[in-house]
């Protein structure tokens, strides 16, 4: 079957049809996935059926992948790929993170010093009603900002705090396990990167874990990152994803922010999620300017 690009939601997402991911691609076909990859913040395969290994390995093609804090999410058998679900093991634990709540607009590992920005998410059961999993182009929200918000976000930092985002979490998900709670101290990154191949400028923001911007009074700080968020995540700026079973998107953290809405507790969910260090040649990478510690 010959190769097809969809482009989706204005080309924030592109549909990729006529790869079956579990066969070895072919080395130009790889090429090909990196540069569409970096050119779209999200990629949709629909219809894939992929084992853990041929799910890591796929993702491995874009670069190493991170055992990132939450080891108690991992999959047994291939502990790259983390659960998220909110279904429970026969002693009635939960088998992953993240459960049927909303997850509210945020961009992964904004609390890591070193962001790994590529994430798949693989659809093993889907709920019949809510889930559905929206993502936020920061490259066309940057280019959309008006001249007094461009002006404000020019050469400005913000401090990212993994705690605020576990405080939003329920249950077991609020604690990371402790060998791993000496990763994530607050950090700070630029509110704006620039992408490497188009040379166009992105917002990187995460209302659950930015707790204020370097230099400003904490509530002028706070009302700057929410008129930034509340811009970036107008509709014209979003793509949608109604999941099907087998569909596996990758996405980058650099290029968008993304949200879930919320699942009945009655339907079962399953996601296969991996966590990709994206090289900072093909895609947006956070810079690290230093723990914030380091920088006050
Ligand atoms: O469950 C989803 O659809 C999204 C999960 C998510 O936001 C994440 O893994 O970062």
């Amino acid at each position: 079957m010959a190769l097809e690009v969809h482009a989706l939601a204005g080309g924030l997402a592109a549909e990729i049809r006529g790869l079956r991911l579990w066969e070895p691609l072919a080395e130009a076909d790889v090429k090909w996935l990196r540069h569409l990859y970096a050119e779209h913040g999200v990629l949709v395969f629909r219809r894939q059926s992929l084992s853990e290994n041929e799910y890591a390995d796929f993702c491995g093609l874009f670069g190493p992948l991170e055992r990132t804090v939450r080891t108690d999410w991992a999959s047994t058998v291939r502990p790259e790929i983390g659960l998220i679900t909110n279904l429970k093991g026969g002693d009635g634990k939960a088998l992953g993170g993240l459960g049927d709540g909303e997850l509210k607009w945020h961009s992964d590992q904004s609390y890591m010093m070193n962001p790994a920005t590529g994430a798949g998410l693989y659809a093993v059961e889907i709920a019949n009603q809510g889930g559905r999993t929206h993502w936020a182009n920061m490259v066309s929200a940057y280019a959309g900002l008006p001249d007094r918000l461009k002006q404000a976000v020019e050469g400005k930092n913000a401090v990212f705090r993994y705690q605020k985002r576990l405080n939003l979490y329920k249950g077991d998900d609020k604690k990371v396990p402790d060998e791993n709670k000496n990763r994530t101290p607050d950090v700070i990154h630029p509110l704006v990167h620039t992408h490497p191949l188009s040379g166009k400028k992105a917002l990187y923001l995460d209302p659950t874990t930015s707790i204020g911007v370097v230099g400003m009074p904490e509530a002028e700080g706070s009302r700057l990152l929410d008129e930034l968020a509340d811009f970036a995540t107008r509709p014209e700026f979003v793509y949608t994803h109604e999941w099907q079973v087998g569909d596996t998107l990758l996405w980058s953290n650099g290029f968008t922010m993304h949200r879930r809405d919320p699942f009945p507790p009655s339907e079962r969910r399953l996601m296969k999620r991996a966590t990709i260090h994206l090289p900072a040649t093909l895609h947006i990478v956070p810079q690290t300017i230093a723990p914030a510690s380091v920088a006050a």
